[in-house]
């Protein structure tokens, strides 16, 4: 008894719903931070899974801690990652239903190798054959290319998805995986171009440099030093010590086969990113009259088989339409630049589609039978940097998009269970960031719709007139925050040029200067125009000559964000959610470090005290009754071995037996409902000691035969 409430001391508290008197923050962060320094990054809320970023490799993951998992109770074994997973997929097996699993937390906190390990978990313990083992492995190779496409060094995050991602697995009727669909959402292109000091562009353009085959950066007219590349080097950091682009471009490689991708989609993939650090280095010079001329036509070679008298003239001049004729505007150098850099990202931006696409034709399942799915949510996570763009608006624009969703279905779905059930509970307070949702996306009044209202009205509007609109239209509000109004609300100044929303997950300050640009972000029709030229297959297939001009304005991006965020929304709400709350617990990406502050904020902000509070106040478990009865009925001898009446008269013998209090338990109509995990668990050791117990009544029973 000694020893092990010094080991439980020691090691915390698996499930916080147990966690002793009443829920204050700080017994939390108590609990989180003991167990964080024995290793154990898991913690339960009921079903909800608590995770905090070891930064070091834990020896959890083999595949025997995977068996270990498979089939056991939540509550029988340590927290796990994969308890979480083995649980969903058990359940969407015996309810034949629709999952999905929200993975959230903050950038770094491990959402991305949380939805890995997931994944992993799936490939490995789902029943397989030979030729489920061939889209088991493409599931799990597509990770890497995404990767690799997707992903960037940023000063939050080494390795930190700059595309949101969500991933159906689907299920055959015996739990096999046969196929997958991903839905990729808003691709950081920006990055492309420029990077901010201590980051860097997408891993593949380093991965081809650093690993690409001699033979192969010959024929790409590529040198292999990064440091050559102007879009590689602007945030002063090539190479990093946590990543190894050679390794990388290997697997990759591996991938990409296993995908199905053939010698001639890679050849023209790896073109397409050899033409756009070309296209980087394309310099341009003013001539006698300050129009942009190029003054380097050695690049122009290796562009997309695109004759280069075409490019030259595409790069510097804008076309334009003009009664019957054509007349071709010289840009300026500055003008010239933005061309260059505009197709630069759109040819990365609709490339990165292309793979989506890609994969999604090697990972689609063909049969028509009905099947099942688990979803899997890796979004980039809530970022704060020094200097936060239209880029940020957006990733933390959908950050709180999820944190509503959580909200809405996490309290949604207690309240419409105890109703179902007939047991009263009383509403626990949490703070709603409707509001600020609202503030972003609502209807002529919102951000969004000023800042396209702005992009309507070219010419005249700039970046600080949306400050401006944005003054007048939402100064009063209480989440927001301009120049004009710092002092009074946070008494925090501000610069000219910032507005800063108070977000749910804490205030970031924006920068306007180019929120116009990117939300419009133009390519001159000659730039489409000169692509359609290109011998690239993939190019061809980006820039098709059907697409419509732009006689039509297309929607900008943050209108085209937000409705892909509410189909997102729809897909999620009908499926039963699971989540995974990820943590970070120093910003220094160092293991052993736990910054009480820092995780105190997120612990906030995520809203785990009021989940668990809700928890508390409501039951932390609920069985059916028939379930309940069949597995601890050997412990009464009026159930055992069988028992006569209804499942619900049955429990209802059962607990009395078992001393079960009166406060402790509910019946509803069709489950009961436990309010401390420790009462089922004190039935399920008791069932472990008596299975035992007959397990040797019956071998001695038995000896000598
Ligand atoms: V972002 O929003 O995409 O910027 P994530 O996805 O939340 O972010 P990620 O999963 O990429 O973070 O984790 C960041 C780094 O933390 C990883 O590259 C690992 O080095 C480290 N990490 C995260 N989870 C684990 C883990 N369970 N075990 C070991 C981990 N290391
Ligand atoms: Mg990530």
């Amino acid at each position: 008894m000694e020893a092990s409430l010094t080991a439980r001391d020691r090691v915390g508290i698996q499930d916080f719903v147990l966690l002793d008197a009443y829920t204050s923050e700080s017994a939390f962060l108590d609990n989180l931070r003991k167990r964080f320094h024995e290793n154990l990054i898991y913690t339960y809320i009921g079903t909800l899974l608590v995770s905090v970023n070891p930064y070091k490799e834990l020896d959890i993951y083999s595949k025997k801690q995977m068996d270990t998992y498979m089939g056991v109770n939540f509550f029988e074994l340590p927290p796990h990652i994969y308890a979480l997973a083995d649980n969903v997929f058990r359940t969407m097996q015996s309810e034949f239903n629709n999952h999905f699993i929200l993975i959230s937390g903050e950038s770094g906190a491990g959402k991305t190798e949380a939805s890995k390990k997931i994944l992993q978990f799936y490939a490995v313990s789902c029943p397989s054959t030979k030729l489920l083992n061939n889209v088991r492995d493409r599931l799990l190779l597509s990770n890497p290319v995404l990767e690799a496409f997707g992903n960037a060094k940023t000063l939050k995050n080494d390795n930190s998805s700059r595309f949101g991602k969500y991933m159906d697995i689907q299920f055959d009727h015996q739990g096999g995986a046969v196929g997958g669909h991903i839905l990729s959402y808003l691709l950081e292109k920006s990055r492309v171009v420029h990077q901010n000091h201590g980051e860097r562009n997408f891993h593949i353009f380093y991965q081809l440099v650093e690993g690409g085959e001699e033979d192969l950066l010959r024929w790409l007219g590529l040198e292999r030093n990064c440091q050559h590349y102007s879009y590689l080097v602007q945030g002063g950091c090539a190479k990093v010590s946590s990543i190894n682009d050679k390794s990388d471009w290997r697997m990759v490689q591996k991938a990409l086969s296993v995908i199905e991708f053939n010698e001639s989609d890679i050849e023209h993939l790896f073109g397409i990113i050899a033409s756009v650090l070309h296209l980087g280095n394309i310099k341009f010079v003013a001539d006698v009259r300050g129009y942009a001329s190029l003054n380097n036509n050695q690049e122009m070679h290796w562009l997309l088989g695109i004759p280069a008298q075409v490019l030259q003239q595409g790069l510097t001049h804008r076309k334009i339409e003009a009664k019957a004729e054509e007349v071709f505007s010289p840009f300026s150098v500055d003008h010239a630049v933005y061309a260059r850099d505009a197709l630069a990202k759109a040819i990365y931006g609709r490339t990165f589609n292309w793979l989506v696409n890609k994969i999604n034709e090697s990972l689609a399942n063909k049969d028509s039978s009905r099947k099942t799915v688990i979803g899997l949510l890796d979004i980039y996570g809530f970022e704060v940097f020094n200097v936060n763009s239209f880029e940020q608006f957006c990733i933390n624009y959908c950050n709180e998009k999820l944190q509503q969703l959580f909200i809405q279905l996490t309290l949604k779905s207690e309240q419409e269970e105890y109703e179902m059930e007939g047991i009263e509970w009383e509403p626990v307070p949490y703070f709603n960031n409707k509001i600020i949702c609202d503030l972003v996306e609502e209807k002529h009044r919102g951000i969004i719709s000023l800042l396209d209202e702005e992009c309507l009205r070219p010419g005249e509007a700039t970046d600080l007139t949306l400050l401006e609109k944005m003054e007048e239209t939402i100064g009063g509000h209480p989440h927001f925050v301009t120049h004009k109004l710092a002092d009074q609300k946070t008494r925090k100044t501000l610069e000219r040029g910032d507005f800063r929303l108070l977000h749910y997950a804490g205030e970031v300050t924006y920068c306007v200067v180019g929120f116009l640009d990117k939300n419009n972000d133009l390519l001159y029709r000659n730039g489409k125009e000169v692509m359609r030229q290109s011998k690239n297959a993939i190019i061809k297939h980006c820039f098709p000559s059907t697409e419509p001009d732009s006689k039509r304005r297309p929607e900008t991006v943050v209108t085209q964000f937000k409705s892909s965020l509410v189909g997102l929304t729809e897909i999620l709400m009908s499926k039963e959610p699971w989540y995974v709350r990820c943590i970070k617990p120093n910003e220094a990406k160092q293991p052993g470090r736990f910054d009480d502050v820092l995780v105190r904020h997120q612990v906030k902000y995520l809203g785990l005290m009021e989940h668990l509070r809700v928890r508390r106040a409501g039951f932390a478990y609920r069985r059916k009754y028939d379930i309940f009865l069949q597995r601890y009925k050997p412990l009464c001898p009026d159930t055992w071995p069988n028992w006569k009446g209804t499942a619900a008269e049955g429990v209802r013998c059962l607990i009395k037996h078992l001393g079960y209090k009166p406060d402790e338990y509910k019946m509803g109509r069709s489950k009961i409902f436990i309010r401390h995990p420790r009462t089922l668990f004190a039935t399920e050791d008791a069932f472990q000691v008596c299975k035992h117990k007959l397990a040797t009544r019956i071998q001695a029973k038995y000896k000598g035969y």
